[in-house]
């Protein structure tokens, strides 16, 4: 009998980021729908045929999108939002504006897909009746049939899982109601001849999968398993272990996949020492589908055969971790990289080649000679001196010998209020002013060399001057520089870290039609050069007034790239603070007296399990203080961080010890003042008093109301008015407009207080 292989999902993006340019003609209007669909359908059978072409057994069908599978899966069982329901559900007008919203109606909200960068939408189930729309999954199983003869294997989210991460008070009526959608989806696909059927219940790996989440599952699979029928089931879990992995493989179906990859071991040793029903087949997540390397394939071998110790043969089957849209798609395009570290690389073609030799391998059809030989490239960055610089090396012996205390945080806020003599409620911003057409289209002639070195510098010394007298006359207390220079807050320092690269085409998608470029950390970090001393020293001499240093923070550096796989995380985020102290040190040297470190990523770097939370962020906390601790105590250190979920952290916030922190808040207000509430925080904070992601001018009124809500839980002496984020998207005169506004309430918050 031979081992089958299978995939989870491919990248929908496109080599050269096609789809995102199909989509993003389509919303501008230069393209007609018939175009849109037909170009799109390209797209999505050439991801098939590349699929076919690499031996992949079982192709999924349903992971392509036109902008989230959440949403499909919604769309497809009737779940719209209450103020679409009047449009028609079925049309490609009402799906795009439930994603992005249309002019009289807000989007749906978007959120991080589990651990990942990926953001779904979140349904909303108000008090929606679930029924069926078009089955665009039948019809997406019918294409490839017809056009590739590929019998597909459907793909579709659980019900689980689809309704814990939805909106709404009625969850367990709607689930009940959605259980004959299912069987009817699932039913229709086995009839067109589907042979398995992949339900995705990525829940089961979360702290929320407990014995009661397990008699649940047991009762609606039973129901879905009894009334489908003709075809096979398999529910897919991924990113982590099961915990209850004895509840899992109980289930009532044909197969059930587990990630062997993010496993912290426990499915694993579950599966050897309980062993895997007999009557089901095992779909095993053996290359990592999360992250960008070559697998080791020898070491996957010994893996394989563990597993094969439960189960026969011809009851695996072997595949990617995870879904493959979280890694880009091919590392044959990228040229600029070093031979040693793209040698190393492998996206998702590469993840399916290297799939397919396993495969071959177990069905003896290739030699050992030929996984060993696929292995060597990684060993050569392995033992290159990428990954052996003996200075971090040496540094990272010592690390205990880097300070990562600073005196007392009263003692320095004596010292700073007098060095500094800031009014009562201070203003500042987060850092960034708008990236315009023409500072993209100035960096982009310098890239291109069309721009010297010296011209280029000319103009973003202008464009910093520019904005330092704008902050001048808008009266800011705290000025910032601009960041003109820096593309994105992560790349920028990806670029000028040793031991970081910055791919060419190495795109995910992260929203919609948003892709992101992470970059790729391959060796050991090192800072050879000051970064950032050049632009900050020159926006200092431009004013009287404190200009912050912009940093952007080891955490968020680790959390926003792909990160070598040859050593723990934590390691990696040491040698990263060690980069970031030296910095912060030039900095001060420089004469830079308010250093901020941006921390945005802190919170979603949480693991998806709760007992790892505390190691998790007591490396973080370290990794912070190692960065700023070297500093005199008058010395500010500011840090920022993005909304998110505060209660579960707010000790580690405060454990950061920065001297100032500001916080996106204007979506979550009440919230988070409300952890505030409980928490006696003693160190200087501006929880942002508007929001940047909408053009619109907030009033006065409303701005002095945030800040007075605020302060009936925040000491006056500590707060700080600031916006809830960098304004680099923001337009010019609007970011001029809100600014004006903010800085006049926090004037008459003053004179009140
Ligand atoms: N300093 C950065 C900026 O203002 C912080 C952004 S956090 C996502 O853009």
């Amino acid at each position: 009998m031979t081992i089958k292989n299978s995939n989870l999902g491919y990248p929908r993006i496109g080599e050269k980021r096609e789809w995102k340019k199909t989509l993003e003609s389509f919303w501008k209007g230069d393209i007609t729908e018939q175009q849109f669909e037909e170009q799109m359908k390209q797209i999505r059978l050439s991801h098939l045929q590349k699929q076919l072409d690499k031996g992949i057994d079982l192709i999924q069908i349903g992971d392509f999108s036109y902008y989230d599978h959440i949403l499909d899966t919604a769309v497809l069982f009737g779940l719209l939002p209450e103020r679409f329901w009047k449009q028609d559900a079925d049309s490609l007008q009402t799906y795009f504006d439930i994603a992005r919203g249309s002019r009289d109606q807000v989007a749906a909200e978007m959120t991080k897909w589990f651990n990942t960068n990926y953001h779904y939408l979140v349904p909303e189930l108000g008090q929606a009746e679930p029924r069926l729309t078009k089955n665009r999954l039948l019809n997406l199983y019918h294409e490839a049939k017809e056009e590739l003869g590929i019998n597909g294997k459907p793909v579709l989210v659980g019900p689980l899982t689809l309704i814990a991460l939805s909106k709404g008070e009625n969850k367990d009526q709607v689930l009940q109601k959605l259980i004959p959608l299912y069987v009817q989806v699932l039913q229709e696909l086995a009839d067109a001849g589907a042979e398995w059927i992949q339900i995705d219940e990525p829940l089961f790996v979360t702290s929320d999968a407990d014995d009661a989440l397990f008699l649940k599952a047991k009762e609606i699979y039973g129901t879905i398993k009894r009334e489908t029928v003709n075809t096979k089931l398999l529910i897919q879990t991924y990113f982590e272990s099961v915990e209850q992995y004895d509840h899992l493989v109980s289930l009532p179906v044909d197969g059930i996949g587990l990630d062997f990859v993010y496993d912290s071991g426990k499915s694993l040793q579950k599966l050897q020492t309980a062993g895997f029903p007999r009557d089901k087949v095992l779909a095993a997540g053996v290359i990592d589908g999360r992250n960008v390397w070559k697998a080791n394939l020898q070491k996957t071998v010994k893996l394989v055969n563990t597993i094969l110790e439960a189960v026969d043969r011809d009851r695996l089957i072997l595949q990617p971790s995870c879904s493959l849209i979280h890694v880009p798609v091919t590392a044959e395009n990228e040229k600029k990289l070093d031979p040693l570290v793209k040698g190393a690389l492998s996206f998702a073609d590469e993840k399916l080649e290297e799939l397919s030799l396993l495969t071959k391998f177990f069905n003896f059809e290739a030699e050992e000679g030929a996984l060993k030989e696929y292995d060597s490239a990684a060993d050569q960055l392995s033992t290159s001196k990428l990954r052996n610089q003996s200075a971090v090396h040496d540094a990272m012996k010592q690390l205990d010998s880097f300070s990562t205390v600073r005196p007392e945080a009263g003692l320095r806020r004596k010292l700073q209020n007098k060095r500094f003599s800031l009014p009562l409620l201070p203003t500042t911003t987060i850092g960034s002013f708008p990236q315009t057409k023409e500072v993209r289209a100035q960096r982009l002639k310098w890239k291109k060399g069309e721009l010297t070195e010296q011209q280029y510098t000319a103009y973003i010394e202008e464009e910093i001057k520019k904005w330092i007298d704008i902050q001048e006359s808008l009266e800011l207390d705290v000025l910032v520089h601009g960041e003109f220079e820096r593309t994105d807050m992560v790349e920028f320092f990806g670029d000028k870290l040793t031991g970081i690269a910055i791919t060419t085409f190495g795109w995910v998608q992260s929203y919609g039609s948003r892709c992101v470029r992470p970059p790729v950390i391959y060796g050991d970090v090192l800072l050879e050069e000051a970064m950032t001393v050049k632009e900050s020293v020159f926006a200092q001499s431009l004013s009287e007034k404190p200009v912050k240093g912009m940093l952007t923070g080891p955490v968020t550096i680790l959390n926003w790239s792909f990160v070598r796989n040859d050593l723990p995380k934590s390691t990696v985020l040491h040698q990263l603070s060690l980069s970031i102290r030296k910095e912060v040190q030039a900095l001060e040297q420089a004469g830079i007296a308010m250093i901020q470190v941006d921390e945005p990523a802190l919170r979603e770097g949480l693991p998806l399990k709760s007992e790892k939370w505390n190691e998790y962020l007591a490396d973080a906390v370290t990794a912070f203080k190692r960065s700023t601790a070297s500093v005199q105590p008058d010395t500010q250190i500011h840090t920022h961080m993005c909304y998110s979920n505060f209660e579960d952290i707010i000790e580690a916030i405060d454990a950061l010890d920065a001297d100032v922190i500001s916080i996106e808040t204007s979506r979550s207000h009440g919230e988070l003042i409300h952890s505030f509430e409980k928490y006696s925080y003693e160190k200087g904070i501006g929880l942002g008093v508007y929001d940047i992601h909408s053009p619109r001018i907030p009033t006065k009124d409303e701005l002095v109301l945030n800040i007075e809500r605020a302060l009936q839980v925040l000491d006056p002496e500590l707060f700080w008015v600031n916006p809830d984020c960098g304004l680099k998207t923001r337009g010019v005169s609007e970011t001029v407009e809100a600014l004006k506004v903010m800085v006049a309430a926090a004037k008459s918050c003053r004179e009140k207080a």
